[in-house]
């Protein structure tokens, strides 16, 4: 389905953008989803993975998952759907881009300010003395990771039944209830309460697009369904012509 008027017009007009993105918008740069038929939770068991009890269980087995993902994320690179978003950025007067990826794409693409609802995969932290640090280095493969204290790390981000990192889940609040148009991109709106934030942006009357392959439990209730690929809807959305008023 093309870019709708509808749509264009819904840019054009906002004052204050909000964007949550989800795993499709990575699914162009060669990132495997969570769900649908070629998903990684049909390969792998989401609570033999990613829980706290199955990296307790059995880290091993967990960080080996993890130095996989880290070398595929590693070699791929941002796509047009990740650009175009960056784009909006630096025009629009007020933007906030928050994302369940873990995978940094959208900064490297070069979006500046970037809420990381599900934490990054290229964060590790201390399960003992609980400090971070980023690392980026993908040649570890099947080996256990240290922090400097010696206790056991884990991959800084936020799995089932933990919650999401508090100050950074607020900020993606606050710019829900504020804006006037969210753009919802590649997620299938089953986890929260991420999924939460676009009835939250509707009853706060904000109007709500949604870019995906396919439906999803959101579409019901948002302004304007946009079925097709991320990466060439949003570049085709926000062209600088709909930018113009911006
Ligand atoms: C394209 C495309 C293209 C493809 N273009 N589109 C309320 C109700 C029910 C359950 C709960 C609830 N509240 C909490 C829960 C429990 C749980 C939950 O939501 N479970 C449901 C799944 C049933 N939530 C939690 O546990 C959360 N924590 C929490 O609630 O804390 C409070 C608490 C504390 C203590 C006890 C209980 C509660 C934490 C959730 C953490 C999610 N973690 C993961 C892994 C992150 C780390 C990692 O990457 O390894 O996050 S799971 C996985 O799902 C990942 C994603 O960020 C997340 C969302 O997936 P996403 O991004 O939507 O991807 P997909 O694959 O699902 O969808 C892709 C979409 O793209 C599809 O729609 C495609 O069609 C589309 N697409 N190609 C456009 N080219
Ligand atoms: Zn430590």
């Amino acid at each position: 389905m093309p870019v709708t008027e509808e749509a264009r017009s819904l840019l054009k007009s906002a004052k204050s953008i909000a964007v949550l993105t989800g795993a499709g918008i990575s699914a162009e740069s060669g990132i495997p989803t969570f769900r649908g038929a070629a998903g990684l939770w049909k390969q792998f068991r989401p609570e033999e993975l990613a829980t706290p009890e199955a990296f307790a269980r059995d880290p091993q087995t967990v960080w080996e998952w993890y130095h996989w993902r880290r070398k595929l994320i590693a070699q791929a690179k941002p796509n047009a759907g990740h650009q175009a978003l960056a784009r909006l950025e630096q025009v629009a007067p007020s933007f906030t881009l928050i994302t369940q990826n873990v995978d940094g794409l959208h900064q490297a693409a070069g979006s500046k300010e970037v809420l990381e609802l599900h934490g990054s995969i290229w964060k590790l932290r201390c399960t003992q003395c609980g400090c971070e640090w980023v690392d980026r280095n993908t040649s570890e493969s099947g080996q256990l990771v240290y922090c400097q204290c010696g206790a056991l790390a884990r991959p800084g981000v936020v799995w089932f039944g933990e919650s999401l990192p508090p100050g950074v889940w607020q900020s993606a609040e606050q710019a829900i209830k504020s804006c006037d148009l969210l753009l919802v991109a590649g997620t299938s709106a089953v986890v929260y309460p991420a999924a939460g934030l676009v009835p939250l942006a509707s009853s706060s009357g904000a109007k709500v697009i949604e870019i995906n392959i396919e439906p999803s439990p959101m579409s019901g209730i948002v302004n304007v369904q946009l079925t097709g690929r991320a990466g060439e809807i949003l570049p085709n959305l926000i062209q600088e012509s709909s930018l113009a008023n911006l």
